[in-house]
Order: structure tokens, then sequence, then C-alpha cells
């Protein structure tokens, strides 16, 4: 192992608060995994800020019509604080608006400028010319040329999901003016990655245990072949170019934002007293770089930043680039734009930082995407803080001060079992360390809730309200075995609790500075004192989840766009293929949910002539009953499809408004007629 850990957390965009993916995807792994290499005694320091820079701040600048500066002096001050609450740790929390930073990556491009690494290559780009400025692919809108919706950005359809090229879009405008652009010729520096392929490959394929998403997706960017990227942007937002041709230009933000990790550290040294103390941890070959981050930025900090560096020659490699995936909202894709998220801020305004802390550890998209309910938080913090940490802590210290005057009583003659369960401790310990050193998060808090649970099932197993008068010396044994796991926990646990574990060392006496490599099955000594039992962990209402999922949905809702744009005219048809097509009215005459469908009812419909069955993706909006005697319009002569095991013989005509709800079309006519 090295000498020293150097954890980096992503530098989130300074372009709105907080949520619920961000901690999953980066800051909860990175803070637990600092919290406990710090109580295992390990040198590590945790480095972080606010990504000031690039089109993702310039565009939520216009969108309010404030400046750069004005969001980002909003958003940093907010998430840094927020952070803090939350009991993110940081040694530094920069920003990459600051003056180090600036000086940092500009010696940094030119360092590179002169290894004459860059190509500099003219590139045609949309220009508006009355904003005198070069558009940025997200500045260009226009209609998708895959799903033809009209407000595609030059970057990305975000309805159909393609990722696009600014001059892709059928009738493109710019988003700043509204006119037609104009395209124009500019100057950009290129970084070869090409050149670095092969040492990438190499590189990437000898670092051990990296997580298998992360090697995946690093292979495919590799397959795919890695080309030329610009490091410049024609924006007047960002680090300037330090050439003189390049006057006008800024550094691209991908090319900026990972050398803010140095930049940060640097300001970090010099807040120490001790200015060149960054360079032990980004020089020095014994220093662990460990970059924590969500999959969108794993070629960023898997392809490119590494080629920088090797190339830059005077910085250590990340030995770990241990990538999340992301994490869903009571099964939705989070969108903070669809009002489909939860803002950590607003979350502390209702509950205790740990809770989330907890819950949202077990539930870490480590190997795969993950799903966050309120049903799910308000299950783990009732069954397991509450009903197993906090029940066992709880029932052991209440015990003692009942009846063993609140004093940890000693051990004599212990049982098998006593002796078995205190070396659960050591057990539970190699199990909870190994897990963290190897990023596995959720196997880590889930070892150290089985203490608990070993805890609770001795206690339980020993029965101490008995052996207290038929055995007063086995009772004192059993509390004392409960009162060291209490102990253990209650330093095991710190990482992921922080501040209900220092509430429960100190009910306990266990010192604050305990480190791991001091927990032992004897924390506590027989005779010392244990003050007043509280309760850790209060119950969560059912009320007060569902509160939460409402509070949700109607922001959702609140957010969706008034008017939503109808999907534009198909092509059109000859008048034989619509005479095709048996459209007649039909009666429901019965109507039940699908099984395991979300989508489906199916419904039996009367035609007159005969009675049919279909299938229609109508139970969002329609309970069964509810439709039952509706007078529709049918496709009657459509092919049979069967769907979950059933077959749908036609299809029931449905509208749908501007919100997505489907509404029938009815008809007085009697079933059978048909519909001309
Ligand atoms: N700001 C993207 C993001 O917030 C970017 C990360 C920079 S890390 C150097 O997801
Ligand atoms: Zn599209």
């Amino acid at each position: 192992m090295s000498k020293r850990i150097l954890v980096t957390s992503a530098l989130p965009y300074a372009n709105g608060p907080i949520h619920l993916g961000h901690l999953a995807g980066a800051y909860l792994p990175a803070d637990l995994y600092t919290r406990f290499q710090r109580l295992n005694e390990k040198d590590i320091v945790h480095i972080s800020g606010s990504d000031e820079h690039g089109v993702p701040i310039t565009i939520a600048a216009e969108k309010e019509g404030v400046s750069p500066n004005e969001i980002v002096e909003r958003y940093h001050t907010g998430n840094k604080a927020v952070f803090e609450k939350f009991g993110i740790d940081f040694d530094y929390y920069g920003r990459t608006s600051s003056e180090t930073h600036r000086q940092t990556s500009q010696d940094f491009f030119l360092n590179l400028h002169e290894q004459d690494i860059f190509s500099k290559k003219k590139q045609e780009q949309f220009y508006d010319k009355d904003a005198d400025m070069f558009l940025p692919d997200r500045y260009v809108k226009g209609t998708c040329p895959v799903c033809g919706h009209p407000e595609a950005f030059g970057d990305q359809c975000e309805k159909c999901g393609t990722s696009l090229s600014p001059t892709d879009l059928i009738d493109p405008v710019s988003s700043i003016t509204g006119n037609k652009p104009v395209v124009k010729e500019t100057d950009h520096w290129f970084i070869p990655l090409g050149k670095f392929q092969a040492w990438l490959g190499e590189w990437i394929g000898s670092r051990e245990n990296w997580k298998p998403n992360v090697l995946g997706q690093c292979k495919s960017w590799l397959d795919a072949g890695l080309g030329d990227r610009a490091v410049t942007r024609d924006l007047n937002w960002g680090v300037p170019v330090p050439l003189a041709e390049g006057e006008g230009k800024v550094l691209y933000v991908w090319f900026d934002a990972p050398i803010g990790y140095i930049s940060a550290t640097k300001e970090w040294a010099a807040e120490q007293g001790n200015p060149d103390l960054w360079k032990t941890y980004w020089q020095d070959e014994e220093t662990s770089l460990i970059h924590f981050i969500g999959k969108d930025n794993i070629v960023f900090h898997c392809i490119m930043f590494p080629a920088m560096l090797k190339q830059h020659g005077d910085f250590v490699l990340p030995e770990n680039v241990p990538a999340n995936e992301f994490l869903n909202l009571e099964g939705r894709k989070l969108s903070t734009s669809k009002g489909w998220a939860v803002w950590l801020n607003e979350y502390l305004e209702d509950f205790d930082a740990d809770l989330l802390r907890y819950v949202l550890g077990t539930t870490l998209p480590e190997a795969k995407d993950s799903d966050f309910s309120w049903r799910d938080f308000q299950s783990r913090v009732n069954s397991e803080l509450a009903d197993i940490l906090g029940n066992f802590v709880f029932r052991t210290t209440s015990f003692t001060q009942r009846f063993f005057n609140g004093t940890v009583p000693p051990l004599s003659n212990p049982s098998e079992l006593d002796k078995e369960t205190l070396k659960e401790i050591e057990r539970q310990k190699v199990k909870i360390e190994q897990a963290y050193t190897s990023f596995k998060f959720r196997e880590a808090i889930a070892e150290s809730m089985n203490l608990a649970r070993i805890g609770n099932r001795y206690f339980t197993e020993t029965e101490p309200w008995k052996t207290r008068k038929e055995n007063p010396e086995a009772c004192g044994n059993t509390l004392y075995v409960c009162l060291q796991i209490s102990a253990a926990l209650s330093v095991m646990f710190s990482p992921v609790l922080p501040g209900k574990m220092s509430q429960l060392r100190t009910q306990l006496g266990v010192p604050d500075n305990t480190s791991w490599a001091q927990i032992n099955d004897h924390l506590l000594a027989s005779g010392q004192l244990i003050k007043e039992d509280t309760i850790l962990f209060e119950k969560i209402e059912d009320e007060v989840v569902e509160a939460q999922v409402e509070k949700l949905k109607k922001r959702a809702a609140e957010s969706e766009p008034d008017q939503k744009k109808f999907p534009p005219l198909k092509k059109e048809m000859d008048f034989n293929n619509f005479a095709s097509l048996d459209l007649r009215a039909g009666k429901i005459t019965g109507a039940k949910k699908v099984k395991k469908s979300k989508k489906l009812i199916q419904i039996s419909v009367d035609l007159g002539f005969e009675k049919r069955t279909i299938l229609s993706g109508i139970a969002e909006y329609y309970k069964p009953e509810e439709v039952i005697g509706k007078l529709v319009c049918v496709v009657a002569n459509l092919a049979p499809k069967k769907m979950m095991g059933i077959e749908s013989n036609g299809m029931i005509l449905m509208g749908e408004d501007s919100k997505g709800k489907l509404h029938f079309v009815e008809t007085d006519a009697e079933p059978g007629s048909p519909v001309t």
C-alpha cells in the first residue's frame, strides 16, 4: 500500500444545487472511503470544488438572465455549504475561477504546447452575426433529423437521445438571437489522443482492481479508436488560451476542470502553511491518486486526463477511478429539468443527514444503475437503523442502566457463546476493512449492520431478563459482550453515520480519536460508566414519506411545459391505404388489469357481430372499472398481436393530449357500425 492517498471527487458544475444523483455518483462514496482511511490512520487528502466554466454555466446564466458570475457565486457558496451539512468532509473545496487555477491550467496548456503536442486546425462552426459570436453546439437549436423533434440541441436531441452535430439539425437557429447562423471558419487546438492509444491500452490494462463497468467503457472508447479532440473553444467564459493567436478563445472546460484538482491541492497546501506540500501528493510516486466520479465522466478521467498528465510528465497518474453508475429516483431517470430529483438542501430540512448517508450508502449504483425510493428510505431507516442498530444499542444500554447502575459489568467465566460472539467483532472488522479498501461500500455497510444483527441475536438468545435472577454472572457477561459490540459499532459505523456514532461514543465513553486499528473486543473497561441512553433513530411514519413522494410528483407536474409540442405530421398517404383501415364502433363490456404490466389493461369489446379481447396501454390513466360501458372506436382489421402472453385483436383509438394523457375517441353509433 502506498504511503499516501489523494482522493478527488468530480468538481460539480456550479450551475445548480446538489441532488441525490450527485451524492450517489461521487461524493458519498468518496467521503466513505476518505473517512474510513482516515480512521485507518492513512495520510489521505480529499479534494473537490466547483467547476465554474463551460457552456453549462453560461446556459444557466442566460436562462435566468443574469451573469455567469452570479450563477457560479450562488451555487459555489450554496453547494459548499450543503456538502458540509451533509458531512462530506473535504479537505479543500476549491473553484476553477480562482487565480491559482487560471495560472495552473494555463501553465499546463503551455507545457503541452511547448512540447508541440497540439495540432492547430481550422474548423467550420456556426456563427451568430448579431451576437457576434461562434455558437457552441449547445447554442444551436433545430429539428432533429432522426425523430423530427423541433427543439433538438446541436449536441443532442433530448427526445430521442441521438448525439448530433449542429450541422445535422434541420433549420438550425441560434438560441441567443433566434437568427439563422452562418458557417464560419475558426482555429482550434487539438490533442491527438490517437497518439496515446497504444500507451493508454497498455496502461489501463495494467491497472489493478478497476471496476468492470469502468474497464468496459474504456475498452469501447479504445476499440472505437481515439481521434483528435479540441481543447479550446470560442467562448468568452473560461480560462483564456495563453497564446497571442488564441485571443478570444478559452480552454475547453474538460481540459481545465481536471487540472482543477491540482490547483485546489495547491490552495489547500497554502492554507496548511506549507505551499509546496501539494507536490508530495501530485509528484511523489508513493501517492495513490483516486478519482471518484459518475459514469458520464469516465472518458475524461480514464483517457483524456491521463493522456494530459502522461504528456506533461510531472504528475502521478490515477491508481483507480471507481466510477459509479446512475441512481434513478422512484423508478424513473433523475432529471433536474423535469423536476424529478431530490435536492440535498430540501432533504436536510426534513431529515437528519446520517439517515440518507446510510440509505444511499446501501443503494449506491456501484455495479449497475440503482434506484432510490422514499418507501425504501423509510423501510431501511425503520427496519435496519431503528430496529437493528438502534434497538440493539438501546436494549443494551438501557438494561445496563436499569440493572447494572450504568456501569460495564465484568466478564467472568464466559460461556463458549460469549467468547464466540466477542470474536465476531474481529471477524466483521476484517470483512468491513476488506470491503472499504476495495471500494465496495454497500458491502462494508451491510457487514457493519451484520455485527449489530449478531449482537441482537445474541442478546435474545442469552435472555438476560431471565438470567438476571437465575444466573447474575451470565447476565453480566451478556451485557459485557453487548456493550463491547456497541462500542465497536460506534467506531465501525462512523464513516457512514458520523453524527450518530459520535453521539453513541459520547454515551458509551469511547474516545473520539479511537482508530480502526484500535477496534477490539474490550474497548470498554469493566466498571466504566455509561451515560443515560437516548434513542438514536426514530421511526419514520407512512405519512411522512408519502408527503415526500407527493412533493416530488407535484414538482414534476409543475415543471412540465404547458404546451407540449405535438409531433409533426406524418408523410401524406394515398386514399387506398386509408380505405384499407376498418374502423368500427364498439362497446367496452369488461376490463381488467394485465398482471405484471404497468401499462396494459385487458379489455373486452362488443363489436355487435362479435366480441373481441383487446390490450390497451391505458392503465396509467384509467382504472379498469372506469372504462366499462364506454362506446369507442376500434381498428377492427388489425393483425392479432401477443403481449404478456395474451392475444390482442384490434386497437382502441385514443387521443393523446399535451400532457401525454390518453382520452377515448367515443361514438354514439351502435356497436359494429363502421366508422368512416
Ligand atoms: N463538472 C461534470 C459534472 O459535473 C464536470 C466534472 C468535472 S470533474 C473534473 O458531471
Ligand atoms: Zn430526436
